[in-house]
């Protein structure tokens, strides 16, 4: 059984949390670009992959993950030499975990209701992230004092918050505080994140 990852990609997508995460994880990988225009993602060898027919997916030793927060913390389980979460028995991984399913679960679903201009829930009660100033006034303190979400050390939650407040500032879907900035100057300066950037923007322009 091969060790390299599958990595099914579209470079216009989530994908991009995936493919800093296995740079910082320092982890073998194979890039299969999944054409969107061609409805690649519909197909039935890709529904086989992932039923919801959504990028990004990877298939490590016969193992299908998906959802990007899961394949980031699978990852750096995998990974354990790039240090990207806290051991077993480390107290920061309470932590750690809190602000990688904090993120899933509130940050994402928050950004893409302010991003499609949704109506305030008539009862925040029932939502899960309550509602918007809430989740940001919370993310905010969670990053100070920084530099990352853990203190001094990065994590792989700091590759799926960064990924989702760099998203939503260029989407206008954030308001653009201090302290989103500094981070994400933190994480811009990342060697890892700049070639995974790079890769996927070379992607990009090759068309895919
Ligand atoms: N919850 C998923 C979301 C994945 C997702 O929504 N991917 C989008 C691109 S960013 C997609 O594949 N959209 C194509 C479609 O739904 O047809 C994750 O975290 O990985």
């Amino acid at each position: 059984m091969t060790d390299t990852i599958a990595f099914y990609h579209n470079p216009q997508s989530r994908g991009r949390i995936v493919h800093w995460m296995l740079e910082e994880a320092g982890a073998p990988y194979e890039i299969k670009v999944v054409d969107f225009e061609k409805k690649e993602h519909k197909s039935d060898a890709y529904l086989a992959i992932n039923p919801m027919g959504k990028i990004p997916a990877i298939v490590h030793r016969g193992t299908v993950v998906t959802e990007c927060a899961a394949i980031c913390a699978y990852l750096a389980d995998a990974f354990p030499a790039a240090g990207l979460a806290p051991k077993l028995d480390d107290p920061q991984r309470g932590t750690y975990l809190r602000w990688l399913f904090f993120g899933a679960g509130c940050l994402e679903p928050a950004i893409i209701d302010q991003m499609f201009s949704r109506p305030p829930p008539s009862r925040p009660t029932a939502m899960g992230y309550g509602n918007y100033a809430d989740t940001i006034n919370t993310l905010e303190k969670a990053l100070s004092p920084g530099p990352y979400v853990l203190g001094e050390r990065f994590s792989a939650a700091d590759v799926y918050l960064g990924s989702a407040i760099g998203w939503a500032l260029s989407m206008k879907a954030l308001e653009p505080r201090s302290v989103f900035g500094a981070y994400l100057g933190h994480i811009g300066q990342r060697p890892a994140y700049q070639r995974a950037m790079a890769q996927s923007e070379a992607l990009a322009k090759k068309g895919n």
